[in-house]
């Protein structure tokens, strides 16, 4: 089916014409057969000799009731342009036909009628010049009469070959049904009328009327008085609306596709002026569709009869970019109506000096309809679904989630991203590093997991695991941002990045080693620590570079200490007490209880219900245990391919348990380096993992080094992406 509207000045016989040609009265309301004058808008409908069915929306001619006619007018694909053969070109008919090209309607026929009353052929010829150049262009003409009927087979023929013309709407266009007219039928409830000028409405659907947004499920449809399951634009649909309550649906409102439309007040447009000269009121009618609302123009620029201007309406209207809007100055006869094209339905804010103008020039170079492309460059990001709201249908992958990113912006803020990242470094050498939370802010980003994707540097092409990042640029690791190093600032052995210090640390740390060269477990008391100005901070970013062991907050040893006192605990007798320990190790209580306590939550000793510990692990305590105590993160012990030091494997085993059945030992796990099983989630086997992982900079972990037995550390709580790489235990 097909919808076309009649326009023309009034009394020129444009109801006549319709009920002449469907037999149907389209003047519904009896003031209106009473004083012989369309009010408000008209519906009626018939079928074409071959067999279209065509409806119509007669409008009325008179100037008092302009935007009734824009109601009609809004939607529909085409027109009948009705001009008096004995009235000529009228006011009404210059102001319909400037209405026509605004909202850009395409496709129509020029009808000359009361062709009894004068000869058609001088308001022939005056209105197809003037049609001629509108958005209609060269159109046919047929002279009509209804009262001897001249002309009507003709005119069915034209209007025929008019339908079979017009383009066939995508049946899957979000749906946006202008509502035209509204009323409610006693049993069935709320039903709104509109013209569907594309997609589909189907009975069960869920629409939502704005500018509430109120839910609204289709109970019921009819088209040209005949129930239906569905309609596909274009179509003059009949709604029979549940959730809706009587009275509450207004000309002007539309059911809309949920997600599909942006609701604004605030737009940017093109303006298409006939005059570059002219002064603009600060404000305007806006129409489309059947809606209207009164808009505040603000000219952005450039100069010339296009303008971009900025339009903030009084009512939010459904709305996507490449939208004709109609601006009309009611109270002006000069100026009455003009085109204008939206370019933006979620514009930025115009805050700084100089904004409006840069806007103006922006936007006056975009393409009609605005691309995603060039939105994109507007707004840096935008959420797929927004963009699909905006009406700019493609755009590139996204970035992060369902965020698109303009790729320019994108890059650049990569770049000072890492320049952020490293001035953070270099101001505050010992913290743990950025946090996300605090670049996402500065960099003035949506949303935290784009800066962790700008972390990530771009998608790798091979396998799941996240992609080195690119040298120089930033890393991600354990929830803080740090400059990525170079490789030459690797560990030799185990490959992992070695964090450094600042100068005055680095040889303070020196100076504990050599302090425990001699006596490994004699940690230097606070007074030493204070008096080489290693406090809580730079004990952390010692201990997180894997220059020291923390095993309490004021007690350091060198790193694989563990080890080594693992290896003297192994030749005690089995269990052995407290007492015992402090002797073997050569140490005093302060540093031995702490130690302890250490070497159970790492799961190489256990406590007994009687205080006494014995040794968990059988495995020999080997000398490169070192690599495996303080430095590296758990996530890298677990990476396939990575070396790992048998003393890690090896103190992550629970005793008498090998992860492939044969015997327990460092052996049995360096064959099976993925082995999930032999990652314990939390408590015993995990200390050792956390005296090398970095805790995040609260008041609590900054001041204390003490794992709590049993509560899940950083270490514990590991990113997915290491629970996938642990495998099945999670
Ligand atoms: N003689 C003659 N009279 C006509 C013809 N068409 C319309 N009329 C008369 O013209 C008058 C106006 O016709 P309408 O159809 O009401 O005009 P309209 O364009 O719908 O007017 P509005 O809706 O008020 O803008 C009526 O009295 C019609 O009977 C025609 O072809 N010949
Ligand atoms: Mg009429």
């Amino acid at each position: 089916m097909q919808v076309i509207a009649t326009a023309g000045h009034v009394d020129h016989g444009k109801s006549a014409l319709v009920r002449a040609l469907t037999g149907m009265e389209p003047d519904r309301w009896a003031e209106e057969r009473r004083r012989g004058l369309t009010i408000d808008l008209g519906f009626a409908w018939t079928k074409l000799p071959g067999g279209e069915r065509v409806a119509f929306v007669d409008v009325p001619g008179h100037e008092r009731f302009v935007p009734n006619m824009l109601a009609g007018v809004g939607p529909v694909p085409a027109v009948l342009f009705v001009v008096a053969a004995d009235g000529g070109w009228m006011p009404q008919s210059a102001e319909h036909l400037a209405a026509i090209d605004a909202v850009g309607i395409r496709h129509g026929l020029l009808v000359v009628t009361r062709c009894d009353l004068a000869d058609p052929g001088p308001a022939t010829r005056q209105a197809l010049g003037r049609v001629a150049r509108t958005s209609l262009g060269a159109v046919p003409a047929v002279a009509v009469s209804v009262v001897t009927g001249a002309g009507l087979p003709e005119l069915r023929d034209a209007l025929e070959r008019l339908v079979a013309a017009l383009p066939v709407p995508d049946p899957a266009s979000p749906v946006r049904l202008w509502v035209d007219r509204s009323f409610s039928i006693r049993g069935s409830g709320t039903v709104v009328t509109g013209t569907l000028p594309a997609g589909t409405v189907t009975v069960g659907q869920e629409l939502l009327l704005t500018p509430s947004l109120r839910p609204a499920r289709i109970r019921g449809l009819e088209s040209m008085n005949e129930p239906v399951a569905s309609a596909a634009g274009v179509a003059r649909v009949a709604v029979n609306l549940r959730g809706i309550p009587a009275g509450l649906p207004a000309r002007g409102m539309a059911l809309v596709a949920p997600g599909r439309w942006t609701l604004t007040r605030l737009l940017d447009v093109r303006l298409a002026l006939r005059d570059a000269d002219v002064t603009l009121p600060p404000e305007l009618t806006l129409h489309i569709g059947s809606a209207r609302t009164q808009a505040r123009i603000r000219i952005l620029g450039p100069p010339g009869d296009s303008p971009v201007a900025r339009l903030t309406l009084r009512d939010p209207l459904p709305l996507h970019v490449g939208d004709r809007v109609l601006l009309r100055d009611p109270g002006s006869a000069a100026m009455t109506i003009m085109r204008a094209t939206v370019l933006d339905v979620a514009p930025p804010a115009l805050g700084r000096r100089g904004a409006a103008a840069a806007a103006g020039r922006e936007l006056a170079a975009w393409p009609d309809p605005p691309s995603a492309a060039v939105l994109l460059r507007r707004h840096g990001f935008l959420r797929a679904g927004t963009l699909a709201a905006m009406g700019a249908a493609g755009g590139p992958e996204p970035v992060a989630g369902d965020w698109l990113a303009d790729p320019g912006h994108w890059d650049s803020l990569r770049g000072r991203l890492a320049e952020m990242v490293a001035a953070h470094a270099r101001r505050d050498p010992l913290a743990i590093g950025m946090p996300p939370e605090a670049a996402r802010a500065a960099l003035g980003l949506p949303d935290r997991a784009l800066v962790e994707a700008l972390a990530r540097g771009p998608a790798s092409s091979e396998g799941d695991d996240p992609p080195e990042p690119p040298r120089g640029q930033v890393r991600l690791e354990d929830g803080y941002l740090r400059p990525a190093r170079s490789p030459e600032a690797r560990d030799p052995v185990t490959g992992d990045s070695v964090p450094s210090l600042p100068p005055r640390t680095a040889a303070a740390v020196k100076a504990v080693l050599a302090d425990l060269a001699g006596a490994p477990f004699l940690a230097p008391d606070a007074g030493r620590l204070r008096e080489l100005g290693l406090d809580a901070r730079a004990i952390a970013a010692a201990a997180r570079a894997g220059l020291l062991l923390r095993v309490a907050e004021q007690v350091v040893l060198a790193p694989g200490a563990q080890a080594q006192a693992a290896r003297i605990l192994a030749r005690l007798p089995q269990p052995f007490t407290t007492a015992e320990a402090r002797q073997a190790l050569g140490t005093t209580r302060r540093v031995a209880i702490p130690l302890l306590e250490y070497l159970d939550r790492a799961g190489i000793t256990q406590r007994l219900p009687d205080d006494r510990r014995r040794l968990r692990l059988s495995a020999p305590w080997s000398t490169r245990a070192r690599y495996g105590s303080a430095r590296g993160s758990p996530r890298r012990a677990g990476r396939p391919g990575r070396r790992r030091s048998p003393a890690r494997q090896g103190r992550c085993l629970p005793a008498g348990r090998s992860p492939a059945g044969g015997s327990p030992g460092p052996a049995g796990a360096s064959r099976q380096p993925d082995r999930p099983a032999r990652i314990p989630r939390r408590g015993a086997g995990t200390g050792p993992r956390r005296a090398g992982c970095p805790r995040r900079p609260s008041r609590r972990a900054a001041t204390s080094a003490r794992p709590r037995p049993g509560s899940p550390s950083r270490c514990n709580r590991s990113p997915p992406h290491r629970a996938r790489r642990t495998g099945g235990s999670r």
